[in-house]
């Protein structure tokens, strides 16, 4: 009897996982996978990396780390994630930038070329939360898209979607790393996938190289204060000299570890998602009008963009910075 009991048990839970996935799919996540939530096989790396200063000044990496290492901690009674995966890869990179064609235009990273992803993937994930708790009632669900103390890369590669390459960046297989990572923790039974355990960045270290700041320590860690991306959207002051030479000619963020992956050239495709698309005014805006600093005119323009996180003044400094280093770079 009680065999019977288990097995109709299992057989629950894994109708009930197909139709959480199948309702993830209806609601155009790109991938979805269910990962355990034991605590983190990584957290030595993690208190590492924290302890050698290479969070800079983002001191919330650190209040959240004992919720990181035990991510079942982060809601109490949670059994298992659901991760999603969705695709922004646009394509081509940056049309209006080749050399001389508009030297007052700002070179922005893919994943900022739209609307914020955050209220995007909030809401499809609010969606897929009330479907777990549709197909399983009672069961508790909440949502996070970068926002929260998850450590996201981890339980992705644990629900099976892809490894954790050189540089960092979750990678599926079939699509490349130019993806969202976005997580719904249930209480529910659902059923866990295996990990993705082989690693295919294999000899190749296109990332580690390419780096224009030498940003990566060694493969799979990075020094987030020497990293663009970083200095550009995370860094809470003013840039120094060194620093405001790094950013280059990024205006916001940086693409360049994901550019040469061989996995991003070979199977990266353009996004069709219409919630994704590209608004010229963000992916290559003028960097004359975000030196003006009017909170208003940028509230206006970028409020519902992912400018939003370094803000009038932070967009001010990257906008100096990159005119700064044009100037320097013309013979
Ligand atoms: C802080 C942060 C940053 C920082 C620090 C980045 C970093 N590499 O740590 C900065 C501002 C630099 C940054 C930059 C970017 N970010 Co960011 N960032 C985050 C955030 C909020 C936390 C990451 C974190 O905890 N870092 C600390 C390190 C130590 O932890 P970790 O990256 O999780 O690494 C763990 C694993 O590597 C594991 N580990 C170590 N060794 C091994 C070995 C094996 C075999 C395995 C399995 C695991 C493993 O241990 C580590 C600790 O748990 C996450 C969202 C989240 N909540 O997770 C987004 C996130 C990682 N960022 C994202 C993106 C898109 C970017 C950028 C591409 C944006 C851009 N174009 O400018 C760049 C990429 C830079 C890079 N190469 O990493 C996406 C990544 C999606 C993906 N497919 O991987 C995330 C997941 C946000 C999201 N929800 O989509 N980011
Ligand atoms: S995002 Fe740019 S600066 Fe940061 S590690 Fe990658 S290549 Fe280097
Ligand atoms: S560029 Fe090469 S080493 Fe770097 S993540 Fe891609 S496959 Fe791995």
């Amino acid at each position: 009897m009680k065999k019977d009991v288990e097995q109709k048990g299992r057989a629950d839970t894994s109708r009930e996982t197909v139709a959480v996935k199948r309702r993830a799919a209806e609601l155009g996540f790109d991938a979805v996978g269910i990962a355990s939530l034991e605590p983190n096989a990584h957290a030595r790396e993690l208190d590492e990396w924290l302890d050698a200063g290479y969070a800079g000044t983002m001191t919330y990496l650190h209040r959240q780390a004992e919720k990181r290492k035990d991510p079942a901690r982060i809601m109490p009674g949670a059994k298992v994630a659901v991760v999603t995966l969705t695709n922004y890869f646009h394509g081509s990179a940056h049309p209006g930038l080749a050399p001389g064609v508009s030297p007052a235009l700002g070179k922005v990273a893919q994943y900022a070329w739209s609307t914020d992803y955050h209220g995007v993937l909030g809401r499809r994930l609010e969606r897929l939360a009330t479907a777990v708790r549709e197909i399983v009632p009672g069961a508790k669900a909440r949502c996070y898209v970068d926002a929260g103390p998850l450590p996201e890369r981890e339980l992705a590669q644990r629900a099976g979607l892809g490894w954790i390459g050189k540089n960092m960046m979750l990678i599926d297989p079939g699509r490349g790393s130019f993806t969202f990572i976005g997580v719904v923790l249930t209480d529910a039974e659902l059923a866990p996938d295996l990990p993705f355990e082989a690693d295919r960045c294999g000899t190749c270290r296109a990332c580690l190289d390419a780096c224009p700041t030498s940003a990566f320590v060694a493969p799979g860690v990075l020094d987030a204060r020497r990293c663009i991306s970083y200095l550009t959207i995370e860094h809470a002051a003013e840039f120094g000299a060194a620093e405001q030479r790094l950013v280059g000619e990024w205006l916001f963020g940086c693409d360049v570890c994901q550019d040469v992956c061989p996995w991003n050239v070979k199977f990266a495709r353009p996004t069709r998602d219409v919630e994704f698309r590209v608004r010229p005014e963000v992916a290559e805006p003028d960097l004359t009008a975000l030196l003006d600093g009017n909170p208003e005119s940028f509230q206006r323009r970028f409020g519902d963009t992912p400018f939003e996180r370094p803000g009038v003044a932070g967009m001010r400094r990257n906008a100096t910075a990159v005119l700064a280093n044009r100037r320097r770079a013309r013979p």
